[in-house]
């Protein structure tokens, strides 16, 4: 039997890689996102090679989230991995400048989302046992900060917390759990940051060899298929141009 990844936010970056990669590696997919008409394209085209099942989902509605998971035809559902990748950042601006929603929209789609995924999925990678993975999407945000993170970084933060946690209740029964954590990458992340600044976007790649998707993609390949008794806790992943700067000093 073949093995099963189920991806979150597949319809665009890090997603969609990682279906391509694990399809090229001749696992089943399940993908999902809210843009149907991406997830039916990439369907089509990975279905070439793998059984491909896709689902519409917005992660922020648990009872999207558990509909979907019920309604896995049965072929797709006996999942080896999940990859909780949907995620957005909002609002570059300061605290003091965001509006509220923002806040909002971050905290309901990468906590509560991830954690709805989680919780639907958790019987049946128990279930499956040894060799599941959860690789859960952090980012180096949520270990340092830097400012218009506020939020962002702070969901992250627990994202990094709650994959530790997870770790010690699954103790035992096989499914490991990693917190995946990239550096900056390029994607359509900062587009979504900025709400569509396009010329913003361009501007933070240029010059700079960033992390590419596929670059991702391979990692989370590279957790997912070690040893059944090998489990990374966290992966912090940055281009070789990005690096920690020094404190920042106000003076009068
Ligand atoms: P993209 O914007 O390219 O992809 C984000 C994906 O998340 C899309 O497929 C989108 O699908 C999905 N998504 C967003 N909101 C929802 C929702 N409510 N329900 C379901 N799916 C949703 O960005 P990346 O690929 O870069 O981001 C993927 C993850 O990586 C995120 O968690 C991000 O925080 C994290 N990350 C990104 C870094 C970067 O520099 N790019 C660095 C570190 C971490 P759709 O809109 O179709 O629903
Ligand atoms: C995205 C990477 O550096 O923009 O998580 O926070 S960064």
């Amino acid at each position: 039997m073949s093995k099963i990844v189920f991806i979150t936010g597949a319809t665009s970056g890090f997603g969609r890689a990682a279906a391509t990669k694990f399809a090229n590696e001749g696992w089943a997919l399940v993908i999902t996102g809210r843009r149907e008409e991406r997830l039916k394209t990439l369907a089509d085209e990975l279905s070439k090679l793998v059984p491909v099942h896709y689902q519409t989902m917005d992660v922020r509605d648990k009872n999207q989230v558990i509909a979907a998971v019920d309604a896995l035809p049965e072929a797709f559902k006996n999942i080896t991995c999940l990859i909780n990748n949907a995620g957005l950042a909002l609002a570059p601006e300061p605290s003091q400048s965001v509006d509220l929603d923002d806040w909002h929209t971050m905290i309901d789609t990468n906590v509560k989302g991830l954690v709805s995924v989680t919780h639907a999925l958790l019987p049946t990678l128990i279930k499956v046992g040894n060799g599941t993975s959860i690789i859960n999407v952090g980012s180096i945000a949520g270990s340092w900060p830097y400012p218009g993170s506020h939020v962002y970084g702070a969901t992250k933060a627990f994202v990094k917390q709650f994959s530790y946690n997870l770790r010690c209740d699954l103790q035992g029964t096989g499914v490991r759990v990693t917190d995946l954590a990239p550096g900056i990458a390029e994607t359509e992340f900062t587009l979504v940051r900025t709400k569509g600044d396009q010329a913003a976007s361009d501007a933070l790649y240029q010059g700079t060899r960033a992390l590419e998707a596929q670059d991702i993609a391979n990692t989370m390949f590279y957790v997912a298929t070690l040893p059944d008794h090998i489990n990374i806790n966290r992966m912090e992943v940055m281009p070789t141009d990005q690096a920690w700067s020094s404190f920042a000093i106000h003076r009068q």
